[in-house]
This record gives structure tokens, C-alpha cells and sequence, in this order.
């Protein structure tokens, strides 16, 4: 009896250290997007091949063939958590980082704060000539043009300020001056809980 007793003394030390492993880095969450439609906690379902691999998207908020925008419902939030999304930004075609024809990507709550508001981005090119790209990661076609893309670790930190009822719905969007020569795609996010 006092084995039995001890044994289930030590499993009831051993089960805090696993919500003490996901508090310390280790992703709830990933989507890699796979399959040819994204998981229900996306807005959107459309994925895209970029180098034979499915990404989320691709979007353009000035074309009516794309969405443009995504949202990600996070659920099951731990009370006073904060959350962390990491993801791979998929700059496609010459994003502008100034000037008149300057673009703009947001990470916000949806209908609420933007948490992460970017202006600079890695598309850059030679004598200002789209088709000499420099520093992308390759090239994929779009319609009937090949078109460099840029690949960004991006990360974003949802406050628990802002998690009501233990979820959180974080809008994704960009505001791009191409209609047709730049677009956006995400891939490999992962979801923790600090
Ligand atoms: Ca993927």
C-alpha cells in the first residue's frame, strides 16, 4: 500500500512540470498548411505553392481575386497568459518600404490595437528594376509572371490585456499599392503561451 501510495505521489509532482515545459517555449500550436484548405481557425482557406510548399495565401487587399485579409482565432488561452505568434512572412513582388507607392503589412486584434505595424520590408532590387531582384528567397509565378519573393521570421506578442474569455481573434492584413505585382502569403506558425 505505501508503494502505491508513493507512486501516485510522484505522478502528482511530475504534472505541473508539463504546464511548466509549455510556459518555457514549447509551441500549443502549429499550422504548416499542408492540406489544400487551412485549418478552421483561419478566416481563409486558400493556400498557395511557393517552392512546393503550401503556404497561407495569397492575398492582395486591392484585387478582388484575393482575400485580403486573415484572421486566427486562438482558444483555450490560460488565464493571465500572454501569447506569442511566430510566423514566416512571404513578401511576393517589390514591396515598397517608402515613397508614394510605400506599403504597409499589420498584425492586429481583429476590430481592436494593431500589435505590430511594419513599413520596411526586405524587397530590394536592383536600379529600382523589378526583374533584377536581390537578397529573395526565389521566384514563383503569378499569374503570367515569374515574381521574386522575400521569406521574414516575424514574430508578434498578444498581451493578456487583450485575451477576453481565454481567446483572442488577431487579424493578419496588408495594404499594398500593386494591384498586381505584389501579394502576400504566411507559412510555419507556431502558437505559445508565456
Ligand atoms: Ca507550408
Amino acid at each position: 500500500m505505501k508503494k502505491i501510495l508513493s507512486a501516485a505521489i510522484v505522478m502528482a509532482c511530475m504534472l505541473p512540470s508539463f504546464s511548466h515545459a509549455t510556459e518555457t517555449g514549447e509551441p500549443v500550436k502549429t499550422y504548416s498548411f499542408s492540406k489544400k484548405k487551412a485549418p478552421a481557425e483561419w478566416s481563409t482557406g486558400k493556400t498557395f505553392l511557393i517552392a512546393d510548399d503550401r503556404r497561407l495565401g495569397l492575398f492582395n487587399d486591392r484585387n478582388k481575386k484575393y482575400p485580403s485579409a486573415t484572421t486566427l482565432t486562438v482558444s483555450n488561452i490560460p488565464q493571465g497568459s500572454s501569447v506569442e505568434i511566430s510566423f514566416d512572412m512571404i513578401f511576393v513582388g517589390s514591396w515598397d518600404s517608402e515613397g508614394k507607392l510605400a506599403d504597409r503589412f499589420t498584425v492586429s486584434i481583429a476590430g481592436g490595437p494593431v500589435l505590430l505595424d511594419m513599413t520596411k520590408f526586405p524587397c530590394a532590387v536592383i536600379d529600382d528594376d523589378d526583374n533584377q531582384p536581390t537578397g529573395h528567397d526565389g521566384f514563383v509565378r503569378v499569374g503570367e509572371r515569374d515574381r521574386a519573393y522575400w521569406i521574414s521570421p516575424v514574430s508578434v506578442e498578444v498581451p493578456a490585456s487583450l485575451i477576453i474569455n481565454g481567446e483572442a481573434t488577431v487579424e493578419f492584413k496588408g495594404f499594398l499599392t500593386g494591384r498586381k505585382t505584389e501579394f502576400w502569403a504566411i507559412d510555419n506558425v507556431t502558437i505559445k503561451f508565456r
